[in-house]
């Protein structure tokens, strides 16, 4: 068979959707590289996804249907067909709609691809089934809530304005991990002369960029910007003019909030000194254009969303919105570009189906709810490793009663504890289309290579679970590339004739953003609403974390490695061997007062579990604080549980979001533990 080379997208939940260049020999993969010609990537990726074939090709690809054969989790499985993968399924689930009713079948799924068909292919399959309806919220939606309670549905600003910035701040962004196309821009403005600041709770990689790193006290971060505006008021620097013309309620706020938010007040907050926060507030509104880069690290707390929202108030207060790169960038949202509601079908949904949330599928599977959750259908997400409260999560997948299918690349933590198992595609086999969040950017991605194995789609596999069901509703007779077809046709003003073309011949396109996101404010009022009366607080002010009231010494960061996603990629060997599993990075100090010496084994321990870790002493991170990157498979690390076991279950102040980072813990040597 002849060489060839595919354009193509990666898939991963990643700010960048990047354009790969696929070379293909005799049917696989052999290389993976950049495109040169897509505008985000510009021929760089990430150290995850330069051997992509690794993972495309990897022995440890599951290839044909299982069905266990040991108890739950012991990971025994035999093959089966697809047809009596199909039966068993489609027989158990007919069954449980008799006696349960539909509610009592689960989904589960995130963000293994990000691609608008196979993301979102579950979707008419358990609307039209009636199953319950799974609230996706893991990720950062305190983030969208506390950007919406001030400036609505305004889209944000072009990211690439960074370059015409003097002061860059990445805000609670590993970008050097995360974003590292944003990580590059910044780098590249502070060529230039900008001044790049990173606010974060430890020095991670990022850090070693900037000009300046301040660890704040995590979830403290609303306080320091407060702390900032009251500074910036104090001293007359706000844009009175700019405040007159485009905000509303600031008075207000001036006068209720910003007058007890003195830095001797904010300082023991937010963990910086008094005089730090004074020279922020002053640097930032003497800067000509500061541009914040806000990350998602910040916004999983209790007061998550309220952090948000009150650092989306700087720009505002001192006008820098209005100069060629000033402003904050959260993120871009481009629903409005494809008309989505043609692949999810919410108007399959019949009768009223229950929202369980995606972080508290511990309650799910274990309380005694009407209906009970009888069967669990997991696709493209790895709750047992990924969720919080990850006991409770174990021991809901434990259940006998439970019936668990899961279509997966590979047998993670979650395929382990299946009673069925299907064998997934990976991106390189299968059609979609892609937008992304850290830019304007699209593109679609026709598959490369066949199907390895007997490995299918998430939409091939809901086709034939509908037929397995005996349904004849045409949607679901419909190819992958039939339903990209639908979404590209479709009028809108984010893009034209010859965009919409290029897209259709898999080149990255960018999007327009039909109104300007620096001088039209799409809110009620048509104004920056630094007073919002629909939200429960009206004004921007000091809220505490979950953490807060713990009883326990240390904040628990589970940050994020440049060598993993989430806990994608510990298939590859050597990205697994460029990490330390399960490492625990504590200050000098905290270490001392414990008596804990560098290398020692350690437990971290608080209401809901206790885990193993490797104890590394450094002064990256702050006393009181410790971190450990990575979600790691189980099957890679010492003890029995990941760093999820300690999370928990609570939700975010707005958004209903994970609390992942807002966790308190005690660590002690394993001796004494
Ligand atoms: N290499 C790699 N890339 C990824 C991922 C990955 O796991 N690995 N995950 C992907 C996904 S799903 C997402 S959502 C994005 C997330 O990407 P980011 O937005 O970068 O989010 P995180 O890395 O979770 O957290 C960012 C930083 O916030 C810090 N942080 C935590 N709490 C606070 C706080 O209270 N205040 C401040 N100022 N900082 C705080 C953390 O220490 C961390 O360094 O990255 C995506 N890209
Ligand atoms: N401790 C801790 N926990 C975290 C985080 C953290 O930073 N620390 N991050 C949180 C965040 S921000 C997020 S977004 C969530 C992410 O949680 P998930 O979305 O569950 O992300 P992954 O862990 O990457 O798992 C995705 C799985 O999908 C599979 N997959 C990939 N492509 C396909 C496909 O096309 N079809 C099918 N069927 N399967 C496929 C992959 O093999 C992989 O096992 O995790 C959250 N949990
Ligand atoms: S994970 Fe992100 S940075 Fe890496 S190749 Fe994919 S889109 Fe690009
Ligand atoms: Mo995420």
């Amino acid at each position: 068979m002849p060489s060839s080379s595919v354009r193509s997208v990666c898939p991963y939940d990643c700010p960048d959707a990047c354009g790969l260049l696929v070379e293909v020999e005799n049917g696989r993969v052999v290389r993976v590289s950049g495109d040169p010609q897509h505008p985000v990537t510009r021929g760089l990726l990430c150290p995850k996804m330069m051997h992509y074939e690794r993972t495309v090709h990897s022995p440890r690809r599951l290839l044909t249907p299982l069905l266990r054969t040991g108890a739950k989790g012991e990971g025994l499985f035999v093959p089966i067909t697809w047809s009596e993968a199909v039966e068993r399924i489609c027989g158990r689930w007919k069954q449980l709609i008799g006696t349960h009713g539909a509610q009592s079948i689960l989904p589960y799924s995130y963000a293994g691809t990000m691609g608008l068909v196979q993301r979102n292919a579950g979707h008419p399959f358990f609307h039209y089934l009636g199953a319950s309806r799974l609230e996706r919220t893991i990720c950062s939606p305190a983030k969208d809530a506390g950007w919406k309670a001030v400036m609505g549905d305004t889209p944000a600003m072009d990211p690439t304005e960074v370059s015409q910035s003097d002061l860059v701040i990445l805000w609670g962004i590993n970008a050097a991990a995360t974003s590292i196309h944003a990580m590059h821009d910044a780098q590249e403005a502070r060529r230039r002369g900008a001044r790049l600041w990173v606010i974060d709770t430890y020095r991670t990689p990022t850090a070693d960029a900037a000009d300046e790193t301040f660890l704040v006290k995590p979830g403290g971060d609303g306080a320091l910007a407060l702390g900032m505006m009251h500074v910036i008021a104090r001293e007359g620097l706000c844009d009175l003019a700019f405040i007159g013309e485009n905000l509303l309620g600031y008075e207000r706020f001036a006068d209720e909030i910003l007058p007890d938010c003195t830095p001797e007040r904010m300082a023991p907050v937010c963990g910086l000194p008094p005089e730090t926060i004074e020279r922020l507030g002053r640097e930032y509104a003497r800067a000509r254009a500061p541009f914040i880069r806000l990350g998602s690290g910040l916004t999983r707390y209790a007061n998550g969303a309220m952090t948000v929202r009150t650092i989306s108030c700087l720009p505002a207060v001192t006008g820098a919105w209005q100069k060629p790169g000033g402003g904050v960038f959260p993120g871009t949202s481009t629903g409005a570009a494809f008309p989505l509601q043609r692949v999810v079908r919410e108007d399959f949904i019949s009768g009223v189906s229950r929202l369980v949330s995606m972080n508290q599928l511990g309650n799910a599977l274990n309380e005694l709810a009407d209906p009970p959750v009888m069967s669990l259908y997991v696709y493209h997400s790895n709750p047992a490793a990924v969720a919080p409260d990850q006991n409770a999560v174990i021991r809901g997948l434990e259940r006998d009663d439970l019936f668990t299918v899961v279509h997966e690349r590979f047998m993670t933590d979650t395929a382990r504890f299946a009673d069925i198992v299907l064998p997934a595609t990976t991106s390189l086999e299968q059609d979609d289309l892609f937008r992304c969040y850290g830019s304007y950017q699209a593109q679609r991605n026709p598959a490369a290579i066949p199907p390895q194995g007997e490995a299918k789609s998430n939409w091939d596999v809901f086709r034939l679970l509908a037929a397995g069901m005996g349904w004849d509703e045409p949607f679901f007779q419909q190819e992958a590339n039939d339903l990209i077809e639908q979404l590209l046709d479709f009028e809108t003003p984010w893009r034209d004739a010859v965009i919409t073309q290029r897209l259709r011949e898999g080149e990255p396109v960018l999007l327009t953003v039909p109104t300007d996101p620096k001088r039209v404010w799409l809110t009620p009022s048509g104004k920056i609403e630094i007073l919002n009366l629909l939200e429960p607080e009206p004004l921007p002010r000091p809220l505490t974390t979950h953490a807060d009231g713990d009883g326990f010494p240390l904040r628990l960061q589970p940050a994020t490695t440049p060598f993993a996603l989430n806990s994608s990629f510990y298939e590859q060997d050597d990205l697994r061997a460029r990490q330390t599993p399960m490492q625990l990075m504590m200050n000098p100090l905290d270490a001392a007062s414990r008596a804990l010496t560098d290398g020692q084994e350690v437990l971290a321990s608080n209401d809901r579990g206790r885990v193993c870790f490797t104890l590394r002493i450094t002064d990256r991170v702050p006393a009181g604080t410790v971190v450990t990157e990575g979600v790691w498979w189980r099957e890679f690390i010492p003890g029995e549980r990941g760093v999820n076991a300690l999370t928990s279950q609570r939700l975010t102040d707005g958004g209903r979001g994970s609390t992942l980072y807002d966790v308190a813990v005690e660590v002690k040597g394993q001796e004494n533990g």
